[in-house]
């Protein structure tokens, strides 16, 4: 089933903003067409037009209809729930039940989880903090999160580099914001995890993201917490 109605996703700046970065390749990987609308962290189309935007103010929204008046999802794991309903044979998650049932945990278990490493390491694409971030907590963070995916690829993933194998899923563009950290911050990763982390950042979906997002200029302060602006 095609969607009834144009679909536009809200976003903000593709150097930081990794939860918008999730429902992107979602949708990009599953081929679904969308305009993207883009209102920059700190900016004046932010303070004007984000309230109208997003029903939380935050963002990614995926609108159904003209935004701002047609139907809002928000939030990643309902956009993504809502794409899968609007297209379930667009492989947003795995075919598979068992398989299925194993994406949505991760991704629900992320979603709610991984506090330590998400404040401290901050998606930030352009930059490179390789001696920043770490503390135990996030330590514990990334060993367990690096852990599940060990455990699903070896068993759901042995015909590709994905969780899933050779196909591409939603909780495959949940991590990849975390794949993206991991080179930002410089963290030591075991041979297995640097394999899907770079089978991750070079879909072709990510390439072009990280383009964009390595043309953008704006210092964002929430998202630079290892940085000073520049003068
Ligand atoms: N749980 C939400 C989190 C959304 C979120 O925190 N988005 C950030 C950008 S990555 C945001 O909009 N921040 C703006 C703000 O905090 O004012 C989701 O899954 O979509």
């Amino acid at each position: 089933m095609r969607p009834a109605l144009p679909l536009t996703l809200v976003i903000a700046n593709k150097n930081y903003s990794s939860w918008s970065l999730r429902a992107w390749l979602a949708m990009k990987a599953a081929g679904i067409p969308f305009t993207e609308r883009m209102v920059k962290f700190e900016s004046a189309d932010w303070r004007d037009n984000i309230a109208a935007l997003s029903p939380t103010g935050l963002v990614p929204v995926l609108w159904e209809g003209e935004p701002g008046k047609g139907c809002a999802t928000f939030d990643t794991i309902a956009i993504i729930e809502r794409l899968h309903e609007l297209q379930p044979n667009a492989g947003i998650w795995p075919a598979a039940a068992v398989a299925r049932t194993r994406a949505r945990s991760l991704v629900a278990d992320f979603h709610a989880g991984c506090r330590a490493l998400r404040e401290a390491m901050p998606m930030n694409i352009r930059s490179a903090h390789p001696d920043k971030g770490m503390t135990p907590a996030v330590r514990a963070d990334i060993e367990r999160l690096t852990a599940l995916w060990r455990d699903t690829r070896a068993q759901f993933g042995a015909d590709g580099p994905f969780l899933f194998g050779s196909d591409y899923s939603a909780a495959d563009a949940y991590f990849t914001p975390v794949a993206s950290r991991f080179a930002t911050y410089g963290v030591e990763l075991d041979a297995d995890t640097r394999a899907y982390q770079q089978a991750l950042l070079d879909t072709p979906a990510m390439r072009a993201w990280t383009a964009a997002a390595l043309k953008e200029t704006e210092f964002v302060h929430m998202d630079e917490p290892y940085a000073t602006a520049p003068g």
